[in-house]
């Protein structure tokens, strides 16, 4: 397969409602749609920066920056470049997982259209549909908090998860437990909101029998995380903290987390991040597929993933519906609280040329 170049696109969608984390609101989602040209085959990747560096260090004006700068054109240099050469190749520049991620998937895509097998099946997937989850904003009121998760269940969700920060906590936990229950499956997310000290507030999540709580401490503060894990009853899981296969290694060593949220893109790719699931596996350690606003493309990846043995939580695979009203691929529908792992060869989906060009705000092409 030779190399013709590499397109980037900044992308600009609207959300179907803000989210709102701890970290910011978002209204609309803007991201990078990677495509790959060889004289094979086409493919495409995501990067999941986002618009400022608010949840990791990366933005979406740096990874086009560092991208055209400095990845693809030692990309470039190596001699019949694969997939799994991308990462070597690239090792050398520090952190800018999601940029690498998000080539590396353009050029993965590339070669198994190429050859004919679905992402799902290159990762070892076994399943061929995928239990989804869905990400509830921080909302104005508790009324508001109730009348969305009572929207998403009837859709079918099988899991939720709510966004907390110190002042909305423990009141929408409780009041998500009294209106629908203890069966349903329900866990929070700070996104690195706490500090050490709040050990004792975050115990009074205790009694709401929670599947875990995802990274309430700094991305940085693993010895932290295994303090807060001995100090509370609900599973510690890591998001932020988790930026590779030896990070993760790490944090299961020192007791910070038992469950991991795997993210390709904060890891540095999809190959990346199924060495991250073989880590956890090893050590009995559930993993479940994260999300960060996927457009259809990153979406058909994660769920590929997503169809790995060791996925035995839902994850933040939620359908398009719930970000977009218009997707740029296929839309991906919840039936029956499952996404169906696409089939086709490589991510097994494409973008409609025209829902594209719609949302494309700016394009760069970078000739090998
Ligand atoms: O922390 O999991 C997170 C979205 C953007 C950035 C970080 C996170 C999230 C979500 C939503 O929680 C996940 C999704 O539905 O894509
Ligand atoms: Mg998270």
């Amino acid at each position: 397969m030779k190399l013709t170049g590499f397109e980037l696109r900044v992308i600009e969608m609207p959300l179907v409602s803000p989210f709102r984390t701890s970290f910011g609101v978002q209204t609309v989602r803007e991201a990078l749609i990677v495509r790959a040209v060889t004289d094979e085959a086409e493919g495409w990747g995501e990067g999941v920066a986002m618009s400022d560096p608010l949840y990791s260090s990366e933005y979406v004006e740096a990874s086009v920056d560092v991208i055209t700068r400095f990845l693809l054109p030692a990309l470039a240099q190596v001699k019949d470049l694969d997939a799994g050469g991308v990462a070597p190749a690239l090792a050398k520049f520090k952190g800018h997982r999601m940029s690498k991620a998000a080539v590396e998937l353009a050029l993965l895509d590339a070669e198994l259209r190429a050859t004919g097998v679905p992402l799902s099946r290159e990762l070892g997937a076994v399943r061929d549909r995928v239990d989804c989850g869905v990400s509830v904003g921080i909302m104005d009121s508790i009324p508001q908090l109730l009348d969305a998760v009572d929207g998403y269940l009837d859709e079918g969700y099988v899991r939720i998860k709510l966004k907390i920060e110190p002042g909305w906590d423990i009141d929408p936990v409780r009041a998500v437990r009294e209106r629908f229950g203890d069966d349903v499956l329900l866990q929070v997310d700070a996104n690195t909101a706490y500090h050490r000290g709040d050990a004792r507030h975050l115990a009074k999540l205790d009694p709401f029998d929670l599947l875990l709580i995802e990274q309430p401490l700094d991305e940085e503060d693993l010895l932290g995380h295994a303090q807060l894990a001995k100090a509370i009853t609900t599973p510690v899981c890591l998001d932020e903290s988790i930026v590779s296969a030896r990070a993760a290694a790490d944090a299961i060593a020192l007791g910070a987390c038992s469950i991991v949220n795997i993210k390709p893109g904060r890891v540095g790719g999809y190959l990346e991040a199924r060495r991250i699931h073989d880590v956890c596996v090893a050590n009995d350690i559930p993993v479940w597929c994260g999300g960060m606003l996927e457009t259809g493309i990153g979406r058909a990846a994660n769920v590929a993933l997503a169809a790995l043995p060791g996925f035995t939580l839902p994850g933040d695979t939620s359908g398009s519906g719930r970000y977009y009203s218009q997707d740029i691929t296929e839309p991906f529908v919840v039936e029956d609280g499952t996404l169906t792992v696409p089939t086709g060869p490589g991510i097994g989906v494409t973008p409609d040329a025209d829902a594209l060009d719609a949302v494309t705000v700016r394009t760069e092409w970078v000739t090998f």
